[in-house]
């Protein structure tokens, strides 16, 4: 598995410098990701490993476990509030199940375009959205690309609001998603990522959404029929650590945390610029049908039930105005 591949090279690297420097007190870090090894975000936590190891001269080792191995996101989040996992890249509208602010992300058509996402969450707004995970006992280092979910299904193409009514929607355990997919009429259907693939194929479900480098690692690509580019959801993903592991860290290790959380989401959003585009070659050759929505504005239009849902404090308000104000 390639998490041990990189934990090995980092294990070498430490031992290698405290060969130079003398003996250095490791401390081990556990990370937490859903994703499969080769994913953009998987990538993205290993380079963060690499450069803390790198340059605490191995006084840090953090290593990732891919593919939900230390559990499903609800448990990861549960986790991280007693230190059990020390960072992990979590969807930041499924925070909001945790950190009510956080839902601002989470809100259909939120943002206009990625360009704006970033300007946001790389800006001061970030900043007071990470504030807003104290509680939770995290702290946002840097954010990483996670594109637009959009809807597929099995049998019943989705063209119009309309069509999304009645069918069974597979949808992550968290408000916003839920909320989103209830708002269009579905009959929504919270299950944890690694279930969706039987569920479609079994006909538990009608269909879920997703990005489209997500359909294909999931291989989801090869059970639907129909993938509506309706994009109702970009939900930027936050690379976090604890909140006890920040606050334990001397002003220097801080600000190599964080330039490496940094650097690795520019490494992120690179990686996941390309993967965009040959998941959805990959989408098409495998004889699904896309769905291209020239007029995203019935599914706008249909989203101000989940927006009067979702936005349950004025504190949401003023984020959202906030995000509004970005260009
Ligand atoms: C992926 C997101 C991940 C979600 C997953 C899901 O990167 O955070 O948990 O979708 O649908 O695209 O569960």
């Amino acid at each position: 598995m390639k998490h041990f591949g990189s934990l090995t090279k980092i294990l070498l690297t430490a031992a290698a410098l405290a060969a130079v420097a003398g003996p250095v007190e490791a401390r081990d870090l556990r990370g937490w990701n859903v994703h499969v090894p080769d994913y953009p975000v998987s990538l993205g936590m290993e380079k963060f490993g690499e450069l803390v190891a790198e340059r605490t001269n191995g006084r840090f080792v953090p290593s990732t476990f891919h593919s939900a191995e230390l559990g499903n996101q609800q448990q990861a989040v549960e986790q991280m509030t007693f230190d059990g996992i020390d960072f992990a890249v979590f969807n930041g509208g499924q925070l909001g199940d945790v950190a009510p602010a956080l839902k601002v992300v989470g809100l259909p058509y939120v943002f206009r375009s990625t360009e704006h996402m970033f300007n946001v969450v790389d800006g001061e707004v970030g900043k007071r959205l990470s504030d807003e995970l104290a509680p939770a006992n995290m702290v946002a280092l840097a954010w990483y690309d996670a594109g637009a979910r959009s809807f597929y299904t099995v049998e019943k193409p989705i063209k119009t609001p309309a069509d999304v009514a009645g069918q069974k929607i597979r949808v992550p355990n968290a408000e916003i998603f839920v909320a989103t997919a209830e708002a269009l009429g579905a009959n929504a259907t919270p299950m944890a990522f690694a279930e969706v693939f039987p569920s479609l194929q079994t006909g538990v479900i009608d269909g879920a959404e997703n990005n489209p480098p997500s359909v294909v690692s999931t291989r989801h690509h090869e059970v639907i029929k129909y993938y509506t580019l309706d994009e109702h959801l970009r939900v930027p993903e936050a690379l976090v650590v604890t909140k006890t592991l920040w606050d334990s860290l001397s002003d220097e290790d801080k600000q190599i945390f964080r330039e490496a959380a940094v650097e690795s989401a520019e490494l992120q959003r690179k990686l996941w610029h390309e993967r965009e585009e040959t998941a959805l070659e990959a989408i098409k050759a495998a004889g699904v049908e896309i769905i291209e929505v020239a007029d995203k504005q019935p599914f706008v239009d249909a989203m101000d039930s989940a927006y009067k849902q979702l936005i349950t404090d004025p504190k949401i308000e003023v984020f959202l105005k906030d995000i509004q104000a970005v260009q």
